[in-house]
């Protein structure tokens, strides 16, 4: 975990509702249109509405990592189960991308310029096993989300260092985060801390609270 020690508070309070009740939406099937549509059939997908401020969400711990004890460590079933610092992370081939935000919560955000590690290119460096099905994304707060090896081979996946040409900001997740566009926000892990590949699925944190395994947002893959 981080360097800062999480002590429940008043914050924490105010989290333990919003989580209670983001939960509950998961019970109650809340924001479901019933719609669907297919990727580039619309831009916005169904229940979605466009914003134009940036949101943080979070579970009431916003660690504060320090960009020389950061790590990003590999595990599970790769050739090169490496131990990335953060010279190391800089080192690999940088690449921006630009892509729209969609939140389970039902904003939209969209044209985010995205820098860092396109994941097809961390792939090449870590070397998934043949057997290797499923990736965990586990962060510095305690969080973690799955998805498949496919879902993150995804051309427009990345490891994010910056947003908009500066660094990422500690509230949105820096030093790293996940940027997965294809698939609600929750999946994008901020803090990444440790990525494991393996062969059998394994829920994170919300996929275990009632939402979607998947989580695609065109198909209002909202909770499942
Ligand atoms: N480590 C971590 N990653 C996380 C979360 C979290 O609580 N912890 N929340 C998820 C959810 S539910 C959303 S909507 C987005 C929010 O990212 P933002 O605060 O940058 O908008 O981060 C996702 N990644
Ligand atoms: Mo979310």
């Amino acid at each position: 975990m981080s360097d800062e020690e999480y002590k429940p508070g008043l914050i924490g309070q105010i989290r333990d509702k919003l989580i209670a009740s983001k939960q509950q939406w998961a019970k109650d099937g809340r924001l479901l249109t019933g719609e669907t549509a297919t990727p580039n059939q619309r831009r916005l997908p169904p229940g979605q509405r466009l914003v134009r401020d940036w949101p943080v969400l979070d579970l009431g711990v916003q660690p504060n990592i320090l960009l020389d004890r950061w790590q990003l460590s590999v595990g599970g079933l790769v050739q090169n189960p490496v131990k990335l610092t953060w010279n190391d992370f800089l080192d690999l081939p940088q690449m921006d991308t630009v892509s729209d935000i969609h939140c389970v919560t039902a904003w939209s955000r969209y044209d985010n310029r995205w820098s860092g590690v396109l994941a097809s290119d961390f792939l090449r460096l870590v070397k998934p096993h043949a057997d290797a099905r499923h990736i965990v994304f586990q962060s510095y707060d305690g969080y973690a989300t799955n998805v498949t090896l496919e879902m993150f081979s995804a051309a427009d996946v990345l490891l994010a260092h910056s947003w908009d040409g500066a660094p990422l900001t500690r509230e949105h997740g820096g030093p790293v985060r996940i940027v997965m566009p294809k698939f609600y926000f929750w999946k994008s892990a901020k803090w990444i801390k440790h990525i494991a590949f393996l062969d059998r699925d394994a829920p994170g944190y919300w996929e275990v609270r009632g939402y979607h395994n998947t989580g695609n947002p065109w198909k209002e893959e909202r909770y499942g």
